[in-house]
């Protein structure tokens, strides 16, 4: 019945240690992308996909796009369905996936349903299309005073979007009268003469897996509003458009790395489990890794949830099952640091499932759920 964990020598655990260059990890696919040629409508794509992968593909951004594109293996197909979905009335919302609770329109705005991105001029919103180019705010954490930034160029809504979420955090989301007030105040002060692109936009389409991905990546003159489901055009460049749910399509599926087992365990028999029904307990090598845990232990029954972390003891060291050291960190404040008693228990790493969702240190007798990796 014994599993075997992983042992290092005193000798391998040194040249780990030496040859810190293996810090830097490459990032391994999050998302895996099955081709299902086989024609059936959405809803009957949507739950063959729930049962054999974990939904209809979702998609991120054009990586996730370019992957997907691959897994399509038959030329003679003309559309595939993917796991965007309209779900009825347009609803603002902001780019940030903060809720719309409060809203500050300028008299008689918004006015044109074919207008999906607000603008705030003078401290009032109106909604524009999105052919227009603005100068935009993004929120940042580069200026602590106001955690604004002014970015002096002009560009449609999305690329303004695309451009805050690489440089800073996220087009400014205004939750509140008074960061309303505090951007006004910050536009006068900063001498802006303009109107700005605010992350606010109106979109009706949801992912099948609830994913809040807001990438779109729709052909011209499209959605045409003919149909409420979404599909790849097999022709290039491969864009999207929205047509009847009940057309009969092939479709892609996604299957997530990460599973998150619902079952209380130790350590040890989370690992075993993990191999014998998966591939191994988690190891996170990198914020993107850890942002797909911190998305999955939300649904944990157990306060930490289990992760492929174990401490090496004579060394004093944490290692993951994969072999690698811990070079990416994440740990709560006291843990992972100091050297762990282990002449009375075996100490393992989790992640807490709750707050800042940090890593603890914790006695491997304890009992959790636990995140295999399927892949
Ligand atoms: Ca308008
Ligand atoms: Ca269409």
């Amino acid at each position: 019945m014994g599993v075997s964990t992983p042992m290092f020598s005193y000798f391998e655990v040194r040249d780990v240690v030496k040859n810190r260059a293996l810090c830097s990890v490459s990032e391994s696919v999050q998302r895996q992308y099955h081709f299902i040629n086989v024609t059936k409508n959405w809803t009957e794509a949507q739950r063959y996909c729930r049962e054999k992968y974990t939904d209809l593909a979702t998609v991120d951004n054009m990586n996730d796009m370019n992957e997907l594109n691959k897994s399509v293996n038959d030329e003679r197909r003309e559309y595939v369905w993917i796991g965007l979905q309209k779900t009825g009335v347009d609803e603002w919302q902001w780019a940030s996936g903060d809720p719309v609770l409060y809203q500050n329109w300028a008299p008689g705005q918004p006015n044109n349903g074919n207008e999906k991105f607000a603008v705030m001029e003078n401290g009032q919103w109106s909604d524009w299309s999105c052919s227009h180019t603005r100068h935009f705010i993004c929120n940042s954490s580069n200026n602590a005073n106001t955690g604004l930034v002014f970015v002096n160029q002009t560009m449609k809504w999305s690329d303004a979007q695309s451009y805050c979420r690489q440089n800073h955090i996220d087009l400014v989301s205004l939750r509140n009268q008074n960061e309303n007030q505090q951007l006004q105040k910050f536009i006068n002060e900063s001498l802006i003469s303009v109107d700005v692109w605010i992350g606010l936009f109106r979109d009706s389409w949801q992912w099948s897996d609830q994913s809040d991905s807001l990438f779109r990546y729709w052909r011209y003159n499209e959605p045409s509003n003919d149909g409420n489901c979404a599909v790849i055009i097999h022709t290039a460049p491969r864009e999207w458009n929205d047509v009847p749910c009940s057309d009969q399509h092939p479709f892609v599926c996604h299957e997530d790395k990460l599973i998150l087992i619902k079952e209380k365990l130790t350590w040890s028999e989370a690992l075993r489990y993990c191999r014998q029904n998966h591939v191994d307990l988690v190891s996170v090598h990198s914020e993107e890794i850890q942002r797909r845990v911190m998305n999955v232990v939300k649904q944990a029954s157990t306060e930490a949830v289990w992760l492929g972390l174990h401490n090496y003891c004579c060394m004093n060291m944490w290692l993951w099952l994969s072999g690698e050291i811990v070079c990416y960190q994440n740990w709560a404040p006291g843990n992972g640091v100091e050297p762990e008693d282990c002449r009375l228990e075996k100490r393992k790493g989790a992640v807490q499932s709750g707050g800042d969702q940090r890593w603890i240190s914790l006695p491997e007798t304890h009992k959790l759920n636990f995140i295999c990796s399927r892949y």
